[in-house]
């Protein structure tokens, strides 16, 4: 069969629907999509390369910095700071804003990234993948600045991920529902593999680092505990399942339904992962599937980053899971 849809005839059949757009946001995509191709070749042939290991240098958070987090990193900074629509990038990597071409004002948006999540799994053959968001500037009249990045997940316009895995696949939306992309390596194009996609209601599997469980409060362990016991009316526990790349488990709690929680803890009263280019994202999609996603009390997407790399807890999943994760840790309904 000959795939019709690949993703730059989806985005463009997207966007005639609105005759005002002027496809530079269909053209983003298109490049991000590149970016991505590209990081799951390099991802695949890592190995041969001796690109596995560690840079030697550690990162403003004190991570230990991957030769393939640096290699993905430089792709997207290349491919999109050229793209002369993004007047700012953030990148997981680098400690301060990356000023592009556009960045005296051609450009419309702002985007953030973290280029290879789940890093720490690379060398195992484990699922990692990219993470994006895009947000407009505040003032399109002014040149990008840092404060366009500090605004609220309800002001994303396009958001999405990748998963180098079996297979490599492409999630995004622009706000009109989630689509989901499967690369042919044959033809070396991403083809709609799943339109609209929406979170069941419910699922059957939660998603935790359970070796974090003695810094938990007492109220996450409850809740933990209580998934792993069948319920009054017989029915079975919920299966857990934590790859520990969070695009690989979002995208399976996204598929499955159920529940993904890397909740703050004694260790990490902030939560583990960056609200911008993390959170925020993945939330915009769980969103627009149908699902919820918190920090705990507050929907993410409420939240406005204090700073580009700042830490969340994040809930995310089918709306009944997440509701009951709320009103059990929080009492909020
Ligand atoms: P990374 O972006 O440096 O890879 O870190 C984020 C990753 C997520 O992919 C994953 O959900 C989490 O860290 C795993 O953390 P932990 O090892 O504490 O369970
Ligand atoms: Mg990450």
């Amino acid at each position: 069969m000959i795939p019709t849809q690949t993703l730059s005839r989806f985005i463009h059949s997207k966007r005639r629907l609105y005759p005002d757009s002027t496809g530079e946001l269909s053209d983003l995509l298109v490049s991000i999509s590149v970016g991505m191709k590209y990081i799951s070749q390099m991802v695949a042939t890592a190995g041969f390369k001796g690109l596995h290991g560690y840079t030697g240098k550690t990162n403003s958070h004190g991570e230990e910095t991957r030769m393939l987090d640096e290699e993905a990193d430089e792709v997207l900074v290349e491919l999109l700071s050229s793209s002369r629509h993004f007047g700012l990038l953030v990148s997981e990597e680098r400690d301060s804003v990356i000023e592009t071409e556009a960045a005296n004002g051609e450009g419309k948006y702002v985007l953030a990234f973290d280029p290879l999540d789940g890093s720490s799994n690379i060398g195992s053959n484990i699922p990692t993948g990219t993470i994006f968001c895009i947000l407009r500037k505040k003032d399109l009249s002014k040149p990008a600045s840092h404060d366009d990045f500090l605004q609220p997940g309800s002001r994303i316009v396009a958001a999405g991920y990748s998963v180098y895995g079996a297979k490599t696949s492409f999630v995004y939306s622009t706000g009109t529902g989630v689509h989901g992309f499967t690369l042919d390596p044959s033809l070396g194009e991403f083809v709609l593999t799943d339109e609209n996609i929406r979170i069941p209601r419910n699922g059957s599997i939660y998603s935790v680092n359970e070796g974090n469980t003695c810094y938990w409060s007492e109220r996450v362990r409850a809740f933990v505990d209580k998934l792993k016991e069948p319920t009054a009316a017989g029915e079975a526990p919920y299966s857990g399942r934590y790859v520990g790349s969070l695009v690989a488990d979002f995208d399976r709690t996204l598929r499955k339904g159920g529940i993904f929680l890397y909740p703050t803890d004694s260790r990490r009263p902030s939560g583990r992962l960056r609200l911008l280019y993390e959170c925020m994202p993945l939330a915009f999609i769980a969103e627009q599937a149908g699902g919820l996603a918190i920090n705990g009390p507050h929907d993410v997407l409420s939240l406005i980053p204090g700073d580009i790399h700042e830490r969340s807890a994040f809930i995310a999943g089918s709306e009944q899971e997440v509701r009951v994760y709320r009103k059990l840790v929080h009492g909020i309904e």
